[in-house]
């Protein structure tokens, strides 16, 4: 294959000089506002300092064009990913075509300017064919472009001020022209870029290395720290694993930095954007392994894109990305041997013994507290990865009662709470509908709209416990299937959801009456009162369902810690 060679030569950027840069922020005081999505600051990021190069501003209606159907802006070159700025019908109509807009961070901080040269509504069904390659929202991207983009484009050049502010790992973040700098100065000729949202084991740093050796280049690794697929490792655990495998390469091969870029997961598209962003960073050559940024499954269960097409893709614009294509080589450990060879030079198969963890038995190794053996990956990584999500038994969850008035769920929560506290490890909470009301929901009444900002909250306290390592018993009504699932989605976040139905019927709780309150409900005297006249949505799939006529609560508490092990979120007495 041939040789590339970056040329290492500053690219533009779209910054002004500093003096400028101080007078434009006064200036621009009296500007119309965009306040950019998380999205919408990684994308200009990258715009300002030369990553997108050759881009001037956010995509005008033509070049989006061109780049959706055919991934070319107006004047023919490659460019494979819309970079847009969604905004809502309402701000697109505030502002005028050749108006300036001033583009603000989430606390106002002014980073640059865009002239507004066009402004358009755009197909995004169209969009998400061609780009993602199917309009289905089980792709994030996808997902994204429906359910949080704005109806509205707005296109134009613009004007850099400052970069957005990060405040960790100042150190480890360089521009393309930081880093272009930092090759010259190394005389590093040839540098290969492995592109990553994941923890790097050994299996990574056996394959980068080998990729450097076999285009006779330095290595860079070069991780998403941006915006990465949902459900991801987060990057502050992710950056300190790679500075632990930054130590297992040879001296002044390898260096590290960190791209503050907004993923897609668009797979072949993505592939080719992450060329040309790397040839911006100087980069001679670039890994592009089997599913490169790959989105995981569509709705149908099947794979949006076939294993190689990534490479595929990026092997026929290879000569216009300006970045060499080393194919990722799948690395498996030989036993007999004690090392990591690819497993496509493996001649003696039938005779070693091949061993591999994929990702899902890593997460239930982690999740489980098992081993994870030396050869798969380095101590320090697995310490790293497990002090972020210790085993299940150890981490924080919620239990959620829900049920009638009276159906009993206070009196279940407060055994629970006593059982768990007598077991002890982990602090517990109780968020009782009652207590909730009189503390943190006392101005609220009964309406739909009342319970359900009850029950966010609640969710939201839950949330919080849970995320801090704390057991959150929960004990309202919580009458509506889908606040419930709210609840769950904003939980499951950070550790188990345990849904118990406590499946008393109605019949029972007004026989009971324990508060008198069914009786008034009858009389009319309490209103929209639930299971009287007020609807209750029967959870359809909850963890657990207890029955409680004729059992004891301390039996019902039992089932609930019985599910609780079974689960795993306790360890077995
Ligand atoms: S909700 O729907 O989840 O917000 O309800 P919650 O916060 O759990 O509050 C329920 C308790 O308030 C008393 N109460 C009523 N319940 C239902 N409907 C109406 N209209 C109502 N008015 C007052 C009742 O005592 C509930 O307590 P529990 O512990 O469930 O019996």
């Amino acid at each position: 294959s041939k040789l590339m060679q970056s040329n290492l030569a500053p690219i533009p950027e779209l910054f002004v000089s500093y003096d400028s840069a101080q007078k434009l922020k006064v200036e621009a005081g009296d500007l119309t506002s965009h306040d950019l999505t998380p999205r919408q600051i990684c994308d200009l990021e990258l715009l300002m300092n030369g990553g997108f190069n050759p881009l001037k501003g956010f995509l005008t209606e033509e070049d989006y064009n061109g780049v959706v159907e055919n991934m070319r802006l107006s004047n023919g070159t490659l460019w494979p990913m819309p970079i847009t700025l969604d905004v809502s019908e309402e701000f697109a109509d505030s502002i005028e075509i050749g108006q300036d807009i001033a583009l603000r961070d989430q606390e106002g901080v002014i980073l640059g300017t865009m002239t507004v040269t066009d402004r358009w509504v755009p197909n995004k069904a169209r969009e998400a064919e061609k780009v993602f390659g199917a309009d289905d929202s089980a792709h994030p991207a996808v997902n994204y472009l429906h359910n949080q983009a704005g109806k509205v484009y707005l296109g134009g050049p613009v004007t850099g001020i400052q970069q957005p502010v990060h405040y960790d790992f100042r150190g480890r973040r360089d521009t393309p022209n930081e880093l272009r700098a930092y090759f010259r100065k190394l005389g590093w000729r040839k540098v290969v870029a492995f592109q990553t949202r994941n923890p790097l084991h050994r299996a990574h740093q056996e394959l980068t290395f080998r990729a450097a050796k076999e285009a006779q280049a330095n290595l860079l690794l070069h991780p998403v720290v941006g915006m990465t697929k949902p459900g991801d490792v987060d990057h502050f655990t992710r950056v300190r694993c790679y500075e632990a495998v930054l130590d297992k390469y040879p001296q002044s091969t390898t260096t590290m930095s960190l791209l503050n870029l907004a993923m897609r997961m668009a797979g072949p598209r993505e592939a080719v954007w992450h060329g040309l962003i790397r040839a911006n960073h100087g980069c001679s050559h670039f890994i592009v392994g089997r599913d490169h940024a790959g989105p995981g499954k569509n709705s149908a269960g099947e794979d949006f894109y076939g294993p190689y097409d990534a490479q595929d893709l990026y092997r026929q614009y290879q000569s216009e990305i300006g970045a060499e294509m080393v194919d990722f080589k799948h690395m498996v450990y030989v036993q007999e041997r004690a090392q990591y060879e690819p497993a496509d030079e493996i001649e003696d198969r039938d005779n070693v013994t091949i061993l591999n963890i994929s990702g899902t038995e890593l997460r239930r190794r982690l999740a489980e507290g098992l081993e994870i053996p030396e050869w798969f990956s380095f101590p320090e990584v697995v310490k790293e990865l497990r002090r972020t999500k210790p085993p299940r038994s150890q981490q924080g969850f919620t239990v959620f009662f829900t049920g009638f008035s009276g159906s009993g769920k206070s009196t279940i929560a407060n055994a629970l709470m006593v059982k768990l506290m007598e077991m002890g490890g982990r602090p517990v909470t109780l968020l009782d509908g009652d207590i909730v009301r009189k503390n943190l929901s006392s101005e609220l009444g009964f309406s739909k709209e009342h319970r359900d900002l009850n029950i966010k909250r609640i969710g939201y306290v839950a949330s919080e416990i849970t995320k801090n390592g704390g057991i959150a018993i929960c004990a309202p009504i919580a009458p509506y299937g889908a606040t419930r699932r709210h609840v769950r989605e904003e939980i499951e976040q950070y550790g188990a959801f345990v849904e118990v139905h406590v499946a008393t019927s109605l019949e029972e709780c007004e026989r009971r009456d324990r508060k008198g309150l069914y009786k008034l409900a009858r009389e009319g005297k309490i209103k929209e009162f639930t299971g009287i006249s007020d609807p209750y949505d029967v959870p359809v799939d909850p963890e657990l369902r207890v029955e409680t006529e004729n059992v004891e609560v301390d039996n019902c508490a039992h089932q609930v810690i019985l599910k609780l092990e079974s689960l795993g979120l306790i360890a077995a007495q």
